[in-house]
């Protein structure tokens, strides 16, 4: 069989994969980012290509219609928007999962012929302070770092980062060498114990924005102890004197750790010069997300530790192609190519090499400043492209309405129903990973091409063709003319040549005779290129810059609220959700809460926990554990209106942003917390899609169809008739045992001798072996036997999924465990989990160490 050599459409890893149309995935042994490996979510990308749920023709407010009225359409709103209310009047909201091809026609259109500098990105809510903190460091948005310089280390400091769930392939990575040379020491620096603390020498359990207290007392420690390099500074650094004088006035206990833990750490810093510091959102996104690059960056740049092998500030990026967007100026404060336009001089170069009627001539709105311009009725004409901004941006439900507040609002996605798309007037069917053609950038600057190996589905097309159809029917076809993403390419490195005289970064030349079809993965300037070895940086005078950085002042409402990501979804869960093994291992939203508080909120195990802000909700489930501080809370980002009634955890987050980059504080909601008292709690397994109904529910993908979790606050007349509504089995026969006086209800569903669906509903939460009631979906198991559990009965239970690929789940390794596995290797020996991918090895270790994993509900 002859697979195709393409890249993984999830994180800024950007590992290599071998893949076919039957659905075969491997990693790609001679790519340089994985070497071979995946995690969890590349392993599944097989069962996430199916057509289900796929948006497969142009859509107009929801009927379906031909191309060439879409486009008309779409072409005509943005040029009557443009002509009647200016440039400024319309805007697109594009995505670091957008290829480089296409977020380069998306940039020229709307920078160079519309002629407005209003697109902005999901990136503004990933990337934006890192961005904003190297410019400010070192007069460009470079990223020094490389993947071997992490096994190079001899310290790696892991700052905001939850690296083994998030950045699976590089934390096996870092495992390896860890195993290999066990002197190299790991440090995790985060508010919560996470999977990555698991591979830490020293876990430093920080307060939330304890950063730049942590790292301004790791800089005045280093001059202290003389370790700074003070012939590197004259030479190459400005700002030294007023970096240090700002830090010494910072409380380094501010941070929240004791002077004990903060003088190891200091002292493991000073003293390994290979130090990489790997920070991510808990870096970025904050109110004070770019002075906490520039407190990490100071450190590096007092002591010398950039531009040599195995030391540098390293922020790694979230999506496959982040770092694209960045390159082709993707941000609303980017012009093209890392040029600036603030600049006259590279504005006209660009639009010179354009050919264009204009250029942009200030930066446009930024994410958050965007949605509210939409809901003040500034933007007459939206296009969405390849993010969820409905679920994803902080304050959701106020972006949804500023959203639905826009006159004309197109989507491209490759789902037909995402919380976005049910605001759009126009839907635009876009092709997917594995159906187009393009490259993109991962975290340490390398190119790599995503290839099609499946057919195009219905009418789809690849995002750059539909962005250069509008621009066609805008006016400008002859400038967006291109036969094939290859021909983009050639012209964004043609642009990279053009503007060389400028002296940036961005030098794309090692591209300019590139066989595309053919092309290697490889990094930009070139292989193996050092940036900064020679002490040079992009800042007039040369020199890079340390920026005096003050210890931001935090007000913190009852919970301190913290989010993030888990192992095996995707952010809005579009594609992972599709899978079933990616949604057994966390199945439901939910929240952590610290032992004391959940004593205090009066929590029992299962119960649901109702966050509020002030002015909107959202229902969790509680999962009560001591990896978070007592006041904090920590959320997931995942769920949407798609599969929950009112779990979206954006609902509460607050739309605060950094004042420097824009990023939103994403980290750090404030939030009051109570029990839901529900009436009744549920749950109900069944062959067919269920939809979110009632208070609380939350719905997934299972191995025999579909299953909801559910509560509400009053109890249905009828426990058949619901049970039959939510489960959408509407024949066949039912088998009932209810019990009037505890309130109990339990209700199978069969046809012809098949098992269609089983309903659980109880006046506290149900406790019952989800897994066992989801196999018997669709079997011949007889109804009342399911529901008395008596099927199977002396076959142990397997428990909540913990390794995804062999489908193995807790008490089976807590069994291995008590049967003598001591290691991870033993339980790979006797359960298979952990064998093929390796993303569940810390939870393993977090298992054999008798730690309690984060299960929701069992
Ligand atoms: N499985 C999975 N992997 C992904 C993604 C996904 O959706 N799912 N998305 C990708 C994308 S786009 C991104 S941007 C990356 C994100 O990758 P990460 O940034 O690693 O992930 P997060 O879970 O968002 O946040 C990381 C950690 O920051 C911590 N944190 C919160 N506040 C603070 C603070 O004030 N200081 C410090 N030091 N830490 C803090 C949180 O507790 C959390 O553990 O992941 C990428 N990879
Ligand atoms: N509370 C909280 N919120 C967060 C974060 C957090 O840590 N906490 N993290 C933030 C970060 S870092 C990020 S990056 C964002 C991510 O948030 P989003 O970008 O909104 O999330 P996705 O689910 O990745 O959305 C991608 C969309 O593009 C569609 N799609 C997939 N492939 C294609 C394609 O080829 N073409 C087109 N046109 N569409 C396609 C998918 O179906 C999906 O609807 O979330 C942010 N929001
Ligand atoms: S680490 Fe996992 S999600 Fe990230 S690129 Fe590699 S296989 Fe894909
Ligand atoms: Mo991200």
């Amino acid at each position: 069989m002859s697979l195709t050599r393409t890249t993984c459409p999830y994180c800024g890893v950007g590992c290599g994969v071998l893949a076919d149309a039957d659905g075969t995935i491997k990693g790609d042994p001679e790519h340089p980012a994985n070497y071979g490996r995946l995690c969890s979510k590349g392993s599944a990308l097989g069962e996430t290509i199916n057509l289900d749920g796929r948006l497969l023709t142009p859509q107009i407010r929801g009927q379906r219609a031909s191309w060439t009225e879409a486009l008309d359409l779409v072409a005509d709103e943005f040029s009557a928007a443009v002509r009647d209310h200016g440039p400024d009047s319309v805007a697109f909201y594009v995505s670091g999962q957008l290829l480089t091809e296409d977020y380069y026609v998306a940039n020229k259109l709307m920078k160079g012929f519309i002629g407005s500098a209003n697109i902005d990105t999901n990136s503004r809510l990933c990337m934006a302070s890192s961005v904003a903190g190297h410019k400010r460091a070192f007069g460009s948005d470079t990223v020094p770092g490389t993947y071997d310089d992490l096994e190079e280390a001899d310290l790696i400091v892991l700052v905001g980062s939850n690296l083994a769930w998030c950045h699976p392939v590089l934390h096996q990575r870092i495992a390896a060498v860890k195993e290999k040379r066990p002197d190299l020491r790991i440090v995790n620096i985060d508010p919560r114990l996470t999977a990555t603390s698991e591979l830490a020498d020293i876990h430093l359990k920080i307060s939330p924005d304890g950063d730049i207290a942590l790292f301004n007392g790791l800089l005045a420690y280093l001059v202290a102890e003389g370790m700074v390099d003070t012939d590197y500074i004259t030479a190459n650094v400005s700002g030294f004197d007023e970096a240090l004088a700002a830090a010494k006035t910072c409380d380094p206990t501010e941070s929240g750790l004791s002077a004990r833990d903060l003088l190891q750490f200091y002292a493991l810093w000073a003293k390994n010069r290979k130090v990489v510091t790997v920070y991510s959102q808990g870096v970025n996104q904050s109110e004070c997300g770019t002075d906490k690059v520039n407190a990490i960056l100071n450190c590096h740049l007092a002591t010398g530790r950039v531009g040599a092998p195995g030391c540098g500030p390293f922020s790694v990026t979230g999506q496959p192609n982040a770092m694209g967007g960045r390159e082709v100026g993707g941000l609303a404060n980017m012009l093209a190519n890392h040029l600036d336009i603030e600049n006259s001089g590279h504005r006209d170069a660009v639009q010179m090499f354009w050919e264009s009627p204009t250029i942009c001539q200030q930066p446009g709105l930024k994410a958050v400043d965007l949605f509210e311009a939409c809901a003040r009725g500034k933007i007459k004409a939206l296009w969405v492209m390849s993010t969820n901004p409905a679920v994803s941006m902080p304050d959701a439900n106020g972006v949804s309405d500023a959203i639905a507040n826009v006159p004309f609002v197109v989507v491209s996605d490759i789902m037909a129903r995402t919380d976005t798309g049910d605001l759009a007037d126009v839907l635009l069917p876009a092709t997917g990973w594995g159906e187009k053609d393009g490259t993109v950038t991962n975290s340490e600057r390398r190119v790599s091409r995503q290839r099609a190996f499946l057919p195009t589905p219905g009418d789809a097309r690849p995002d750059w063709k539909i962005i250069c159809d509008v621009a066609a029917r805008m006016g400008w076809g002859d400038a967006f003319s291109y036969d094939s993403p290859s021909e983009v390419f050639s012209e964004y490195i043609a642009l990279s040549e053009a503007t060389r005289t400028f002296g940036r970064d961005l030098d794309l030349s090692v591209f300019a005779d590139a066989d595309y079809a053919a092309l290697l993965p490889t990094q930009w300037p070139q292989n193996n290129h050092r940036f900064f070895a020679d002490g040079k940086f992009y800042h007039p005078d040369g020199k890079a810059r340390m920026v005096a950085i003050a210890t931001p002042i935090r007000s913190l409402g009852s919970f301190r609220l913290n989010t993030g990501r888990n192992r095996d979804q995707w952010h809005t869960m579009t594609r992972t959700g599709k899978a079933p093994r990616l949604g057994a291992h966390l199945a439901e939203p939910y929240v952590e809460v610290h032992p004391d508080d959940a004593a205090a909120l009066e929590l029992e195990p299962g119960d649901l926990v109702q966050l509020n802000n002030g002015a909107n909700d959202c229902i969790l489930r509680a999962l009560v554990t001591p990896r978070v501080a007592q006041g904090h809370l920590f959320a997931p980002m995942h769920w949407t209106r798609q599969r929950t009634s009112r779990s979206m955890i954006n609902s509460v987050t607050p739309s605060q942003t950094d004042p420097v980059s824009g990023q939103p504080a994403l980290k750090s909601g404030s939030v009051s917390a109570t029990r839901f008292k529900g009436a009744w709690y549920g749950f109900a397994a069944s062959l067919f899609e269920m939809r979110p109904t009632a208070a609380y529910s939350a719905v997934a993908r299972t191995s025999t169809g579909w299953q909801i979790e559910l509560a509400d606050l009053a109890c249905p007349d009828d426990w058949t008739v619901e049970a039959r509504r939510i489960t959408g089995v509407s024949g066949g026969e039912v088998a009932a045992i209810e019990d009037p006086a505890t309130g109990l209800a339990r209700i199978a569903m069969s046809e012809r001798g098949i098992l269609q669906a089983v309903f659980f509903a109880a006046p506290r939460p149900v406790a019952l072996s989800r897994s066992k009631a989801i196999e018997l979906i669709g079997t011949s198991a007889a109804p009342f036997d399911a529901l008395a559990g008596r099927i199977k009965l002396g076959q142990p239970d397997p428990g909540v999924q913990v390794c995804a690929c062999f489908n193995v789940g807790r008490n089976t390794l807590i069994t291995a465990i008590g049967h003598g596995s001591v290691s991870i290797e033993d339980l790979g020996a006797q359960t298979c989990a952990g064998t093929n991918c390796g993303s569940c090895k810390p939870e393993l270790a977090m298992l054999l160490r008798n730690a309690a994993l984060p299960v929701a509900a069992e």
